[in-house]
């Protein structure tokens, strides 16, 4: 039984877990479950009887003995209250750890690349898995095709099941030239579990996107963003079609280090610890920082294209999946209230200065990251609806004119087109 199934399954603490028995006599008689549309694979359990019935339905059927078709609205409250805390608080300790202070602490990736010995290392063929909600599997999907890797580093796109997990549909329809769900390109896998589990010496831990696998050698090569953006840009040149960009060229290095000492606890990881924090103090100190980082990239953007001057580098790419993030997702789910970035006179021009770079359009899927939060990865929001799109946040919005070009003495769009 996976973690998140043994986790659902646990009673909320003021309720003893009714018996085997009780459950089995109450059940309905099980209905065919809609797997396609449920998009993860449940495993089958059984009962004393002929029947077969899903932890889905187990837990219906548990939630329904539990809870009457009506309540006292004072004891609904209550229960409702005391269950969800109880749930939730037994969810973000397993899933989002925390620090004492209630601060979300983010697990360290297990795959990591040997910076000394990549650049020597020849290549076998190279696969990209990645989700699309994800905004550390965007960063790679935007450095691949601004580098103009698409043919040589094939993608797989899996989607959120709703257990959390990274599940792989058919191929989905595709819609122009934008990244679109597929299935596993590789060994057809069904789950992201199954290809981290594939490599020589199995895996047990934490099966996250991005990840670059080698096809050779079955192995995982390296599942941190930041590693495989880095990689994508320096160690791919002989292959990439766009060989002459450099997104991160020696003399701006210092720089991109400076602004990701200040983007990523602050910004990228920022939202999460709003989102993620187990209680008010780490809340506040997460939001206060969070805006305070906005503030001060705003204030510089005004007389600065990109973060390190004229040219696009990855601090930008990392900065970008955020934002494109923002105001769809953090700004309500993760309650990354005080402003919408739609609000900062230069981060949003910022903002639309990139979407519109040739390619970096297609890599950004707003319907895909609204459902992967709103409805899938972590359910913060029981109900599943996915909210309507804000205003400055859709396609036509983000490729309105931006007027940042005067900004920079060289044409930086012409750089990244030349492939
Ligand atoms: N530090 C990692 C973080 C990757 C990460 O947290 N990915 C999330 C999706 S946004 C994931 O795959 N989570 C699945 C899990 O934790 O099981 C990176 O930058 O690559």
């Amino acid at each position: 039984m996976s973690t998140t199934t043994s986790l659902l399954l646990s009673p909320p603490t003021p309720f003893r877990r009714p018996t085997t028995t009780t459950i089995a006599t109450i059940l309905p008689p099980p209905k065919p479950t809609p797997q396609k549309k449920l998009r993860h694979s449940t495993p089958k359990m059984s009962t004393n009887k002929t029947t077969t019935t899903t932890p889905t339905q187990l837990l219906t059927s548990i939630t329904k003995l539990l809870f009457p078709k009506s309540l006292p609205p004072q004891l609904l409250i209550s229960t409702v209250r005391t269950t969800w805390s109880a749930t939730w608080h037994l969810m973000m300790s397993q899933l989002a750890p925390s620090d004492p202070s209630g601060s979300y602490t983010r697990p360290v990736s297990q795959f990591r690349i040997n910076p000394n010995h990549h650049q020597q290392q020849l290549p076998s063929t190279l696969h990209l898995y990645v989700g699309l909600p994800c905004p550390w599997a965007h960063r790679t999907l935007i450095v691949r095709a601004l580098k103009g890797l698409n043919d040589a580093v094939a993608v797989s796109v899996a989607s959120p099941g709703l257990d959390g997990s990274w599940v792989f549909d058919d191929d989905s329809i595709r819609i122009g030239d934008k990244v679109v769900p597929t299935r596993d390109k590789v060994a057809g896998a069904k789950t992201l579990r199954e290809v981290y589990k594939s490599r020589s010496g199995g895996y047990d831990g934490r099966c996250t996107v991005p990840m670059m696998w080698d096809v050779e050698k079955k192995e995982v090569v390296c599942n941190e963003s930041y590693e495989i953006i880095e990689f994508l840009n320096s160690g791919l040149n002989g292959l990439a079609k766009n060989p002459g960009l450099d997104l991160a060229p020696p003399e701006l290095r210092e720089r991109i280090e400076e602004w990701n000492r200040i983007v990523y606890p602050n910004i990228n990881n920022g939202v999460y610890r709003c989102g993620f924090a187990q209680t008010q103090e780490a809340y506040n100190t997460a939001v206060n920082e969070l805006f305070s980082a906005l503030d001060t990239v705003d204030d510089h953007l005004k007389g600065s294209r990109y973060l390190c001057g004229d040219k696009l580098t990855l601090a930008d790419v990392c900065l970008f999946t955020t934002l494109i993030r923002f105001d769809l997702v953090y700004n309500v789910m993760f309650k990354c209230t005080k402003k919408k970035v739609v609000e900062y006179p230069s981060l949003h021009g910022y903002m639309r200065d990139i979407y519109q770079i040739p390619h970096v359009a297609e890599t950004c899927n707003l319907e895909a990251i609204m459902d992967g939060y709103y409805k899938f990865l972590f359910p913060l929001n029981p109900g599943n609806i996915r909210p309507i799109m804000p205003s400055g946040s859709d396609h036509d919005f983000l490729s309105q004119k931006h007027h940042r070009e005067s900004l920079s003495a060289s044409q930086q769009s012409a750089q990244v087109l030349a492939s």
